[in-house]
């Protein structure tokens, strides 16, 4: 192996516009509050992370209405806001990619958002997010997100879950017409997360929200933003999650980061925890031909400062980089492709049975195959894992 191109000092791993890397304001932006102790470090200007970005390589960011325009900023503050930010991005030729509403901040949404119980919440909740959408496509940003993280209970009796559904149903349907009516070609992505920070969120995995999607009324304009720590906070595997998000056409966007499963959400440089896990992430993103934005939705650990900040940043993309020539490797190693074909991996490619007929059932319940013989066989599957192994540790 190239030891010079795995030593830390080297060019190779760098990113370019090309690799779509996008990171939240939110998340260089993140200050180290957490629910135990204050801000470790001072905030950012939106443009100085943009600028910041651009020169690591990034491709765009995403970010919330109130990332860049407080709420309550007057018309005239806003537009002053949003076109030094327009000149920013113009200056640096970074895209907003992806731009959602913030919906948890504010004590007004306490109860929920789309779902609180308050008919004037979610009448504020529904504005909010127009006026955010406007400002979205402002902006540029063709993605959508929409993470309900105030959409939940934790006294069962508060809501009833039907109700709950039928509310977020109501508004994505409503909102869908909204960016229809106004021209705005955007998609829009939900995002699932069991809990946190409410006791159970509506929506809690990525199937609840395809099932969900699929009683829309317009599905199409909907898919899904699954992020690594949620759905590993479930005990799920992310990967499992993107691959049948991949297979329904609804993988939209998607939040990269790192996470330890059973806790609370870490929000890690992606690719610092779950090594196997996120190499096959990357296999599976770059094997699909998705081409959206690589979204890095995570922040750099609160003991950091400023230059911390960056070295985190720079780190979730060298790791994309490393496992994406991984996966390359994956392909071209001899010993993995015989391994693969000995697990006949490849024969899962291939119909069991085809298209229905009579004649074919009957000849399958005549010949049905022996149990005995075909259990006989073994899988491979230890070689193979233990030849990922290696790969991943660095000596194929
Ligand atoms: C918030 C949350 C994320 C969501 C963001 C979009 S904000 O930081 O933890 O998972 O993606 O609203
Ligand atoms: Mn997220
Ligand atoms: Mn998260």
């Amino acid at each position: 192996m190239d030891v010079k191109a795995s030593s830390a000092t080297s060019e190779a791993y760098r990113p370019t516009r090309a690799d779509k890397f996008t990171f939240g304001l939110w998340t260089v932006g993140n200050p180290g509050r957490d629910p135990f102790g204050d801000t470790t470090r001072a905030r950012l200007d939106p443009n100085d992370s943009v600028r910041k970005l651009a020169e690591l390589g990034a491709y765009g960011i995403s970010m919330h209405d109130d990332d860049l325009v407080p709420y309550n900023a007057s018309a005239s503050e806003r537009d002053a806001i949003v076109s030094r930010f327009k000149k920013t991005l113009s200056d640096t030729g970074m895209v907003v990619a992806m731009a959602t509403t913030n919906l948890f901040g504010h004590p007004v949404f306490k109860d929920g958002a789309f779902t609180s119980n308050d008919r004037a919440v979610r009448r504020y909740a529904i504005a909010k997010t127009m006026k955010a959408i406007d400002l979205g496509a402002e902006l540029g940003a063709k993605i959508y997100v929409f993470w309900g993280g105030r959409e939940g209970v934790e006294a069962m009796a508060a809501k009833r879950p039907g109700d709950a559904l039928d509310r977020f149903r109501e508004t994505m349907d409503f909102l869908s017409e909204y960016v229809i009516e106004r021209g705005y070609g955007m998609k829009f992505a939900m995002e699932p997360k069991p809990n946190e920070p409410r006791g159970d969120t509506f929506l809690p995995t990525v199937g609840h929200a395809l099932a969900f999607i699929s009683t829309l009324a317009h599905p199409e304009m909907v898919g899904v933003n699954p992020e690594t720590a949620h759905e590993t906070m479930s005990g799920l595997s992310f990967y499992h999650a993107v691959g049948q998000a991949i297979w329904q056409g609804k993988l939209f966007h998607i939040d990269l980061n790192g996470q330890k499963i059973g806790r609370y959400d870490q929000d890690l440089r992606f690719g610092s925890e779950g090594v196997k896990d996120a190499f096959f992430l990357v296999k599976l993103l770059e094997d699909s031909g998705y081409q959206g934005p690589r979204h890095f939705d995570a922040h750099a650990y609160r003991m950091e400062d400023a230059e911390g900040v960056w070295d985190f940043a720079a780190g979730c993309m060298r790791t994309y980089l490393i496992l994406k020539e991984k996966a390359k490797r994956f392909d071209t190693d001899p010993e993995i492709q015989a391994a693969l074909k000995a697990a006949s991996v490849f024969e899962l490619a291939e119909p069991s049975v085809g298209k229905y007929s009579s004649a074919a059932a009957q000849a399958l319940k005549a010949d049905p195959g022996d149990p005995d013989k075909l259990a006989l066989r073994g899988y491979g599957n230890e070689r193979l894992d233990q030849l990922v192994m290696e790969l991943l540790l660095g000596i194929r």
